[in-house]
């Protein structure tokens, strides 16, 4: 690890890993008493992804997270007790018990856009949003992560594809813990860098190690500074390894016991405590007291939580679909006039006649041009005639002279040899 940072720079990566973890063991224990409502998801030793990353985007930036990407959700600002909620489906959670786990997002404050299950398609929608605030003059940057697996998927490419020709200011955190389900990434994909895969979209890419949260950020900021100033999107791949099973419910047996040894080893929060320690930022003292802010907050959140009614069942019905302004008021917020951002309108005028081409009736009984190649060219309009009275042009003649019947090209055919 390089020092680079400020001080409080340090101490806030720190404090939200060590947030990050916090939550998830509260969680754990929640699932144990039978709390938790549907799967839950460990980002055990990835904290420093998540955080890093999260940390180099500003207040007014985007970010979708995924589900092991609770420490980016607490770095945008999301309190551990909406985390909560949501996972026990609560009725004053973010989509009043709704929805589990971290599905849900923020779109007025926070700027978060919800998970989206199906792995990568988040990538063309964070494309969206990212060109959307390049539309409104906000010069934003939009950030979301995928795993080694879902790097495979078909939308992975169209939409990494989309966000390079639309050099959409996009940033891709591709987690990389050797891991999907229960296939290891050497047998889903033939390569040794998941970063080759920007080289396919002409994209500027990174490989960090996962498990340094200073590289981790120092690397995002970068890359977030370049993709805000118009240098299209990039990947970044974070080395890691996914140490618990894929869910609560996966003991993951098949992971070899070496591997897992190996990278117990390397703890992303050991690690940032031994550099800190080392750079006398942080000493015993500093760490009990940042350790008991973290239990003093979550040991509040998690009763208040625990104390939010199920939602009553006469809800079951209600916002489970988009019903407009009574559902969700998104207003676009110019930051340049309208007119500036507005396209002119089109100056192409329609062609109602084409010369070569004959006109009969398609199967609708409507008429509609049919190319019979030899049929005699008709006359073109030169925009000057009369108008009508409604001050607008007489709809311009389509039919020739000659109508064609079915038949007749080859008899005109004859009658010109
Ligand atoms: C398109 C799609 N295919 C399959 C799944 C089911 N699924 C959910 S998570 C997962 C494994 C994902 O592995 P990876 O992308 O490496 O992420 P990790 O779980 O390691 O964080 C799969 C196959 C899905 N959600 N979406
Ligand atoms: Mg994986």
């Amino acid at each position: 690890m390089k020092k680079e940072l400020t001080r409080q720079q340090y101490l806030d990566l720190y404090f939200y890993m060590r947030l990050n973890r916090a939550v998830e063991d509260m969680m754990v224990k929640l699932f144990r008493q039978n709390k938790i409502v549907g799967g839950l998801y460990s980002s055990l030793g990835q904290e420093a992804i998540s955080v890093g990353t999260a940390y180099a985007l500003e207040k007014k930036d985007w970010l979708a997270p995924m589900i092991r990407n609770i420490g980016a959700l607490l770095v945008k600002g999301v309190p551990p007790r909406d985390i909560f909620m949501q996972h026990m489906a609560k009725y004053d959670s973010p989509t009043k018990g709704k929805d589990g786990t971290s599905h849900f997002g923020d779109l007025d404050n926070l700027h978060i856009v919800s998970p989206i299950s199906m792995l990568g398609d988040l990538i063309p929608v964070m494309t969206g949003v990212a060109m959307a605030g390049r539309y409104l003059g906000q010069k934003i940057v939009a950030m979301t992560w995928i795993g080694d697996g879902g790097s495979s998927t078909g939308v992975f490419h169209e939409g990494l594809n989309f966000a390079a020709v639309q050099r959409a200011p996009f940033v891709l955190i591709l987690e990389n813990n050797l891991w999907a389900y229960s296939t290891p990434v050497r047998k889903q994909v033939p390569l040794e860098n998941l970063a080759d895969r920007a080289k396919a979209y002409g994209i500027q890419s990174y490989i960090v190690d996962g498990n340094d949260v200073v590289a981790m950020y120092s690397t995002a900021k970068q890359a977030v500074e370049r993709a805000r100033a118009g240098e299209g999107p990039i990947l970044i791949e974070a080395k890691t390894f996914r140490r618990m099973g894929h869910a609560q419910h996966d003991p993951a047996e098949y992971v070899p016991k070496e591997m897992r040894a190996y990278w117990e080893a390397r703890d992303p929060i050991a690690l940032y405590e031994k550099f800190l320690t080392g750079e006398k930022l942080l000493d015993a003292k500093g760490r009990k007291e940042i350790e008991e802010k973290i239990n003093t907050l979550l040991a509040k959140e998690r009763d208040f939580a625990e104390n939010s009614p199920m939602p009553p069942p006469e809800l079951a019905e209600t916002g489970v679909y988009c019903t407009g302004d009574d559902c969700h008021k998104i207003r676009a917020k110019w930051e340049r006039p309208v007119a500036e951002v507005t396209p002119p309108r089109s100056r192409v005028e329609a062609v109602w006649t084409v010369p070569g081409f004959g006109s009969g009736k398609g199967s609708g009984g409507a008429h509609a041009p049919i190319h019979f190649g030899d049929t005699p060219p008709v006359e073109h309009t030169t925009g000057n005639e009369a108008k009508s009275a409604n001050g607008r042009k007489p709809a311009a003649k389509v039919a020739p002279k000659n109508t064609v019947k079915p038949g007749a090209a080859s008899a005109s055919r004859k009658a010109r040899r």
